[in-house]
């Protein structure tokens, strides 16, 4: 696909919110273009997607984990471009049942959308790589679909150990063809902000080709 020349670029402070979704048939219409975030409970997905828009309030966070139970969109100022915020997986305190509803409605969306251009895994960079994080990974790997990941919270290391968890990080996926950015990242201070901008500008302006 090429870009699409006759839309205007994106503006990530443009983000609003558009609707929620707890499973796949509520989701707006599988038309156009989708970056989907996805992590750990409390890893910092709508913290990221808050300092990405540069909107402190766009997405709900909070310090307590399983805070975003539904699946978020928000639209952008070009047609039919979304960021989506997913639930987080790993929150220790709801029932099995309601994990397991969770994770199925997760799958279904991962699995079925179409326009989901590139996922954007956020993990924590004193933390990563969870056994659900290389879940993700090898999603991503065997389904062809860009992969960024944001190693953040960048900002709770000295900067000589977050470069260290880098190369460690970089170390563990050398070879994987779907890892297309690798960012150490903060939402607190910034780090990471604007090549993870460019990344999603260059994915949902069709920069990537749509995934087989
Ligand atoms: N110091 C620091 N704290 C962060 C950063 N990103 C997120 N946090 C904090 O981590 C906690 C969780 O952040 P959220 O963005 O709500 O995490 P989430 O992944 O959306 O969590 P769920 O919705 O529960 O899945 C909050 O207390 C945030 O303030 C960061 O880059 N640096
Ligand atoms: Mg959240």
């Amino acid at each position: 696909m090429s870009p699409d020349l006759t839309q205007k670029s994106i503006s990530f402070n443009s983000a609003r919110f558009l609707t929620s979704a707890s499973r796949l048939e509520e989701c707006p219409p599988d038309h156009g273009a989708e970056v989907a975030f996805a992590g750990r409970s409390n890893a910092g997905k709508s913290s990221a997607i808050n300092c990405i828009t540069t909107n402190g309030k766009l997405a709900r966070t909070s310090k307590t984990p399983g805070r975003t139970r539904l699946i978020n969109f928000f639209s952008l100022n070009r047609e039919n471009c979304r960021l989506v915020d997913l639930p987080g997986y790993g929150y220790a305190k709801v029932s099995r049942d309601m994990k397991d509803d969770w994770q199925k409605h997760l799958g279904h969306y991962l699995n079925d959308r179409r326009c989901l251009r590139g996922l954007v895994l956020v993990m924590d960079i004193r933390h990563p790589l969870t056994d659900f994080d290389q879940m993700m990974v090898e999603w991503c790997e065997h389904n062809k679909l860009p992969l960024m990941i944001l190693a953040t919270k960048a900002d709770k290391l000295k900067f000589g150990q977050a470069k260290t968890a880098m190369l460690n990080i970089g170390r563990k996926l050398e070879g994987l063809e779907c890892l297309q950015h690798l960012v150490m990242f903060s939402a607190t201070s910034k780090r990471g902000l604007e090549e993870s901008q460019d990344a999603l500008t260059h994915w949902l302006e069709g920069g990537s080709a749509e995934p087989v």
